[in-house]
């Protein structure tokens, strides 16, 4: 192994730093913006009619369009992605007993389903998608479990065939949380069909964003009428409650700035790709740094670039690098750590153990998602890489120093 270089002060680091110090901080993600006299054009319509949310034309119009460019057939918009997968929660009745779930994920993701009086219960990930593990679902379902609730973290699918399997012989409803998953597609058809419902997140950090918002995709329309009904407090007419519903309307404000945005998506995506690329060919060749491996059979979305760090390989730790990274201005994320069982609200339950979670523990400890975002500059990613590179040319030197 070698001795591990850390984000101490010494001369060597020093020197490294100095080089590779960028003069503004690159953050993990930035929204592209849209143009403003565009969104105020918008504005000014909506200043006219003065209807401002509650299913008003431009939330109409975005749901339409954001279905067909999607490939999905029925949709229904939402303030936040969180209170849309409540509402899916509702939707489908899913309200007491268990869910399989992942503990690598934000932590919205088990906090629904505390919300929705469902006990989380959580499985270990595939070391390979850092989803979850279809192998390791059969042996948490008990007569509680109602569902599986799996995450496509980065927009990386699960095996949805395997959940999928595993939920029809079981008799339970997949509700996937689809947050980063917006327009990949898989075997040729929008991931967002798998699954009872799958969710959107179009929060602010998302490559698609209406500021705060987000979305279900579901099967059928009599479905979509539930979710229309439950995101409206259960209202179906001016004298009729049919249900528990909340408030999770999305406004005519957000629905305009997610009408901008559409337009510039396929483009977003494309240029993401673009610096995937350039990551993928500046890093593949360090020991040490990890970088997953897209499926073939999948159109990604690139929303977000995770690499792991092995620090016995690297010479230096994840923890370590993000301190380095920092210091050059570059505020890289260690998306998904801690783990959502490490939080005092779910530690205590009996799947949250780490000895049962390894894949899980380990990738948290390892992974860390360098900036990527449609209006990064293909040059900075470049310089990333040769930070990275450079640094465990540093870590080497000092095994060979070591060792004469
Ligand atoms: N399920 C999953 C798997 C999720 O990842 C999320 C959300 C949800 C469910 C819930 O969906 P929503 O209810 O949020 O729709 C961010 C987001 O707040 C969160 O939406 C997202 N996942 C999560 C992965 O990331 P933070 O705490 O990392 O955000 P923050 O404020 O540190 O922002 C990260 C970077 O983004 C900043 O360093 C700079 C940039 N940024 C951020 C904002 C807010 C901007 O450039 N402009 C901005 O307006 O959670």
């Amino acid at each position: 192994m070698i001795t591990p270089l850390t984000a101490d002060g010494s001369a060597e680091l020093e020197g490294i730093v100095s080089a590779h110090r960028l003069a503004e901080p690159v953050y993990v993600t930035r929204p592209t913006m849209p143009n403003l006299d565009e969104y105020t054009q918008y504005l000014r319509g909506i200043w006219e009619r003065r209807w401002l949310t509650n299913a008003g034309p431009l939330h109409e119009e975005l749901e339409r369009k954001l279905a067909s460019f999607l490939g999905v057939e029925h949709l229904s918009l939402f303030c936040n992605g969180a209170i849309a997968l409540q509402v899916a929660f509702e939707a489908l009745r899913i309200n007491s007993g268990e869910v399989i779930t992942t503990p690598f994920s934000f932590p919205a993701t088990a906090h629904v389903a505390y919300w929705s009086r469902v006990r989380p219960v959580f499985c270990d990930i595939d070391p390979l998608t850092f989803n979850i593990d279809p192998s390791k679902i059969e042996r948490l379902i008990g007569p509680e479990t109602r569902a599986i609730l799996p995450v496509h973290v980065y927009g990386r699918p699960c095996d949805v065939e395997a959940i999928q399997r595993i939920a029809e012989v079981h008799g339970l409803q997949v509700v996937y949380d689809a947050a980063h998953a917006f327009g990949v597609r898989y075997k040729g058809l929008s991931l967002l069909s798998y699954g009872s419902i799958s969710m959107l997140s179009f929060h602010a950090t998302k490559l698609f964003t209406t500021i705060e918002g987000g979305a279900l995709v579901c099967g059928t329309e009599a479905q979509r009428n539930r979710i229309n009904f439950l995101k409206n407090f259960g209202i179906a007419d001016e004298e009729t409650v049919i249900g528990p519903g909340i408030n999770g309307k999305m406004n005519e404000f957000q629905a305009a700035f997610g009408l901008l945005q559409l337009q510039g998506v396929a483009e977003e995506i494309r240029r993401r790709r673009a610096l995937a690329r350039i990551y993928r060919d500046g890093l593949r060749r360090i020991p040490g740094i990890l970088v997953p491996d897209d499926s073939p059979e999948c159109e990604a979305n690139s929303t977000y670039f995770p690499v792991l760090v092995d620090r016995a390989e690297y010479g230096m730790s994840r923890d370590d690098l993000y301190l380095v990274f920092r210091r050059c201005n570059i505020m890289a994320r260690k998306y998904f750590y801690p783990l959502i069982t490490h939080a005092p609200c779910y530690s205590a339950l009996p799947s949250a153990a780490p000895s049962s979670l390894p894949v899980a523990e380990r990738v948290a400890s390892q992974v860390l998602c360098l900036p990527i975002y449609g209006t990064l500059e293909p040059e900075i990613a470049r310089r990333i890489c040769s930070l990275i590179a450079d640094l465990r040319v540093a870590t080497s030197k000092r095994l060979a120093a070591a060792g004469s």
